[in-house]
């Protein structure tokens, strides 16, 4: 490919779509194909599902997964960063008072922001390795603060890893625990990146383009991950399943139907890109025939994925009629202990913060070092007559 070839035509038609499918630069990290689903740097995610989840973010870093000694070294800076946590800067968080002010993603973005008010070096590795490094605190005072706990949280320990660190600080002890760790190391690794022009990754390097900081850049794209139609989706379905109630398919297929009619969202379903059942979903619901085969709500899941998509293939204009990441991952989440649906995008969040800073990482280095330019799409003005005051 040279500077000058043609990659895509814009039609009139393309103007005010979202920017769905333009293409506007080059990703490093991954790429979403539209029937075999994410790949991390080459790899399609479900060959990484089971690693240990620093290896997975050394290798959206790097762009190559790490030897023994260079896992250690990146689990011990991880932990070191962890330990030197500014953490009276959450302290904005206990000025929130009660548990139920706000959407969790609020005081997520808001803890990032704190974090970056309190310890920003203006260096983008470091910046993000530190973020990486304390969003299982950032997380867990959150959960507990949120639900009036905070004297439960227990004393760090980073050398655990970031996933099982995060359940250690909830208290989680024994085979909850253990239960707990497979599904979100699992739930973390599926979730970490997704090509470079979904809403919450094309925000966050956006925002960093402007040389805003690593924390100002993930706190928007946390803000960006939060709406329904994107992050906030993995809740939305769980609400969604809990409003069905019963495993009965053909009550399952009424209530679709009048959502339809109602014009609202069949969560857990459709895709800007993928154009087949999403392989995260399929690993999510194969995890959970592990984990909770006889939950409520995974039967739920189990039948919807079956009923749903003739149903959606009923509607042209739908591209993608099958399963999406969310229609598993809050059944799964449910199961483990995590009752309240709303926190399950934080959990999505945290995962996705790897990723976007990997992605801003290199967008910064880019141009031998200059970085990528500030982003400046065009937009065409319409129902404009010039005109003066008279
Ligand atoms: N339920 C109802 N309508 C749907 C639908 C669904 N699951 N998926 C698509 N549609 C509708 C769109 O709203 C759009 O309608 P419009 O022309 O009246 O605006 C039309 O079908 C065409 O949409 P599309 O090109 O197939 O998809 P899109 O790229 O515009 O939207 C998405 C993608 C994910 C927002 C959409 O499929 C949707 O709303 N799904 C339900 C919410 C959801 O599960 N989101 C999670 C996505 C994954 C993630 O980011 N976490």
């Amino acid at each position: 490919m040279t500077e000058d070839d043609s990659l895509f035509t814009i039609t009139e038609g393309h103007l005010d779509s979202g920017m769905r499918g333009i293409p506007v630069g080059t990703c490093k990290t991954s790429f979403v194909d539209p029937i075999e689903g994410v790949h991390y740097v080459g790899y399609p995610v479900e060959d990484l599902a089971n690693l240990e989840e620093e290896d997975v973010i050394y290798l959206l870093m790097h762009k190559r997964l790490p030897t023994e000694e260079e896992s250690e070294a990146f689990r011990t800076e991880l932990a070191h960063r962890a330990m030197e946590m500014p953490t009276g800067a959450l302290r904005v968080l206990e000025s929130l008072t009660t548990g139920s002010s706000g959407h969790p993603m609020d005081w997520l973005s808001m803890g990032i922001m704190a974090l970056g008010a309190a310890d920003t070096t203006g260096d983008v590795r470091t910046d993000s390795m530190n973020l990486i490094a304390r969003m299982p605190e950032l997380m867990a005072r959150i959960f507990l603060l949120r639900g009036g706990k905070k004297e439960n949280l227990q004393p760090s320990k980073p050398e655990l890893g970031l996933v099982e660190n995060f359940t250690h600080m909830l208290g989680m002890t024994g085979e909850e625990a253990e239960r707990m760790n497979r599904v979100l190391r699992f739930f973390f690794i599926l979730h970490l990146d997704h090509g470079g022009g979904n809403l919450s990754t094309f925000t966050g390097k956006a925002v960093a383009s402007g040389r805003a900081t690593v924390y100002a850049s993930i706190a928007s794209a946390m803000n960006a991950l939060s709406g329904p139609l994107h992050g906030r989706a993995n809740q939305a379905c769980l609400e969604f399943v809990q409003r069905i109630g019963t495993d009965d398919p053909d009550e399952i297929e009424s209530f679709v139907r009048a959502e339809l009619a109602a014009k609202r969202p069949i969560f857990g379903f459709g895709h800007g890109v993928l154009r087949a059942e999403d392989p995260r979903a399929r690993l999510l619901i194969g995890l959970g025939a592990e984990v909770c085969p006889d939950d409520e709500n995974y039967r739920i899941v189990k039948t919807l994925r079956e009923v749903v998509p003739p149903i959606l293939k009923e509607h042209p204009k739908i591209k993608n009629p099958y399963p999406n990441v969310d229609l598993g991952s809050g059944s799964l989440l449910h199961a483990i202990g995590f009752r309240k649906p709303e926190y399950y995008t934080t959990f999505f969040g945290w995962a996705r913060v790897a990723g976007i800073c990997a992605q801003i990482m290199d967008e910064r280095n880019a141009r031998d070092g200059r970085g990528t330019p500030i982003y400046r799409p065009k937009y065409i003005p319409i129902n404009q007559p010039h005109r003066r005051l008279e």
